[in-house]
């Protein structure tokens, strides 16, 4: 009896860059995506830095009370720009990862060392890159089904990548150079086998790549941008709340006791032993001021409002808190965080920094804060305290 014995090389089971024909899959289209991904990567990346620092406890350079809108800004720019990167970089993985089958240069060591270099280079690079994207978005459509620190870990994760990816640079440069000086129907750095015309021209693809990251922009950017409102079907749009104005947790999701914030609420003033308790109408009785401050979440969202209440350095003042003082600021909140944050003394000092009793002249809405918000400019909108009970000046 015979046998037949059918030999499958593993060549034929693994594909080999070679088997890839596509003359879209070029480093002439990569370096293009990849430029603008890496603008994206930055812009970023120094937004991100700031949004973090501006969150930390201690500020050794104090972080700017000014422009009032500074922080709405960068931080939409963050998230429109992590948004962008999101098709930018599955293009960008889908033109190179041919590269991934590359067989290891096994019989000559000190060019198998360099590839393994670079292999696990690239590795970092694309996990890191993939992980900040996935956990920005899923942070700014506020779900979290994990359980460690977003912050840190998306902090941790930025140097990460920002770190691979200018070894990736550094590496690529040449190449990079060479594709982006040339026309983009060059094949001067093609793979030999990628010699098939796609479906697309290259600079069709390249508009396509454009067209999806601008839509991929305009469907976001309006949770931050007034005029893109209309056009922005994923993103918290003006009017998604009482009062005309996003609610990022609502009385009830924090563990508010309606009862708590009734004819009993007093917010106390405490600065060492010396501390006033003030109802909501004894606040009412104060000089009231009104200033026109935004609300600037963290996960991209922005709007701005009418504020009216009793400015915190008068409030800070009734104790003698010194002008130097951070000051803890505790909410009613039983649930969840964000119920006790600090705030800077420059931020406690700056005239337009309220504790707030009305928002576009009503009284807040409950889930905005009521009986007393703190509002203050230039700041994340997760320090901006609801349902104030205790001002602690630390001392
Ligand atoms: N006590 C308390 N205050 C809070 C929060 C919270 O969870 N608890 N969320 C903050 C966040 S993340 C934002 S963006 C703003 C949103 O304010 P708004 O819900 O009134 O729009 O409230 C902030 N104040
Ligand atoms: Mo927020």
């Amino acid at each position: 009896m015979r046998v037949a014995v059918v030999k499958i090389a593993p060549s034929e089971l693994v594909p080999s860059p070679e088997s890839f024909t596509s003359r879209l899959r070029s480093p002439a289209v990569a370096a293009r995506i990849g430029l603008w991904l890496g603008i994206c990567f930055a812009v970023c990346f120094l937004t991100g830095l700031l949004s973090h620092y501006a969150q930390a406890l201690s500020h050794p350079i104090p972080f700017p009370t000014s422009p009032s809108w500074g922080y709405r800004v960068t931080q939409g720019l963050h998230v429109v720009t992590g948004t962008a990167a999101i098709p930018l970089l599955l293009v960008k993985l889908w033109t190179v990862y041919p590269k991934l089958f590359e067989r290891p240069p096994l019989r000559h060591a000190g060019r198998l060392v360099l590839s393994l270099l670079e292999r696990v280079s690239i590795a970092v690079l694309v996990g890191a890159a993939i992980f900040q994207l996935v956990a920005g978005l899923m942070n700014s459509t506020q779900w979290y089904p994990w359980s460690f620190s977003f912050r840190s870990a998306h902090y941790a994760g930025a140097w990460i990548a920002i770190g691979a990816l200018v070894v990736h640079v550094a590496v690529k440069l040449p190449i990079i150079r060479d594709a982006l000086g040339a026309d983009v129907e060059s094949t001067t750095h093609d793979r030999a086998s990628a010699t098939v015309d796609g479906p697309v021209s290259r600079r069709g693809l390249l508009r396509a790549t454009w067209l999806a990251t601008g839509v991929a922009v305009l469907a976001t950017a309006g949770a931050t941008v007034p005029l893109l409102r209309r056009v922005s079907v994923l993103g918290v749009r003006d009017g998604d709340g009482p009062q005309g104005l996003p609610v990022n947790r609502t009385a009830d999701a924090a563990g508010i006791d309606p009862a708590a914030t009734g004819d009993s609420w007093v917010l106390e003033v405490v600065n060492g032993d010396r501390s006033t308790s003030l109802s909501r109408a004894d606040l009412e009785a104060m000089t009231q001021h009104t200033e026109s401050l935004p609300i600037a979440c963290v996960e991209g969202w922005s709007a701005g409002a009418t504020w009216t209440g009793v400015r915190m350095r008068d409030l800070l003042d009734l104790v003698d808190a010194p002008e130097d003082a951070d000051v803890g600021l505790i909410s009613l909140q039983t649930r969840r965080a964000f119920g006790r944050t600090l705030m800077q003394a420059n931020f406690a000092r700056d005239e337009r920094t309220l504790v707030a009793l009305k928002v576009d002249g009503e009284d807040l809405d409950l889930d905005h804060g009521y009986p007393a918000r703190a509002i203050a400019p230039n700041r994340p909108g997760v320090l901006q305290t609801k349902w104030l009970t205790r001002l602690e000046v630390q001392t």
